[in-house]
């Protein structure tokens, strides 16, 4: 084992005896993904892929898991032989929301999560286009999201993407946050806009809750202590000698 990590294992230790705030001081761990299956794999092997490696689901199914269909016919695109050309944002599936119908009806996913009164959230989430040459794949394409609880909607905004070549596919982010007002928040995206007939993407979706300013000074005086465990250690190895 080597000084640094002596030291950071020793401050660590420290952190754990310390009251909850310094603990919280030198944890750096990333936030957690509040989504279950924000990336719509197929991790419960609920998908029954056709001859174009999607799967039709109608309003009310929960056959994707951790999520509820709604408005329309949906598309669970797969990639494989026989695919469209679309390719996942992540992983290797993704929704469509013009379903095989194409018709300007769109069709939408929810989930419920589990949030903390008053913490603010960040939702963050791509918009897919292109993927088959076909210029009906070429967007740009819309996406409304929306945030809320059973007293109401937090946020409800319509997100577009770009346009541009049909070939290959692309991936645009957007995020928008929230502040939760319950212990349960719905979480909702549909499609509400599409260049040419065909594809309206969703993929890749992640909701995790924002550090609250002082936690970031917090991480800074966490680093600060492995400092000066760093520059103390050897005055106190050379007083032992
Ligand atoms: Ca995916
Ligand atoms: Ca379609």
């Amino acid at each position: 084992m080597n000084r640094i990590t002596q030291v950071l294992g020793t401050s660590l230790l420290l952190g754990a005896s310390l009251c909850p705030w310094e603990a919280q001081a030198i944890s750096l761990d990333p936030p957690t993904n509040l989504v279950y299956n924000g990336s719509f794999e197929d991790i419960e092997s609920t998908f029954i892929g056709d001859s174009h490696v999607n799967m039709s689901l109608l309003p009310g199914s929960m056959t994707l898991p951790g999520w509820t269909v709604f408005g329309a016919e949906l598309g669970w695109v797969g990639m494989g032989q026989g695919d469209w050309g679309v390719d996942a944002k992540d992983g290797n599936k993704l929704v469509d929301f013009t379903g095989y119908h194409n018709d300007g009806v769109y069709a939408g996913v929810t989930q419920d999560i589990l949030t903390d009164v008053g913490t603010v959230y960040e939702v963050v989430f791509h918009i897919g286009r292109g993927g088959n040459g076909d210029a009906n794949y070429a967007g740009p394409n819309a996406v409304r999201a929306m945030a809320g609880d059973l007293s109401g909607v937090y946020h409800d905004e319509v997100f577009t993407s770009s346009g541009g070549t049909s070939d290959p596919t692309a991936w645009e982010r957007f995020s928008f946050r929230f502040t939760a007002q319950d212990m349960v928040t719905t979480i909702s995206f549909h499609g509400a806009g599409k260049g040419g007939c065909c594809l309206v993407g969703l993929d890749d979706v992640a909701v995790t809750a924002v550090p609250e300013p002082g936690t970031y000074a917090l991480i800074a005086t966490g680093a600060l202590m492995v400092g000066w465990q760093l520059r103390r250690r050897p005055r106190q190895n050379s007083r032992m000698i």
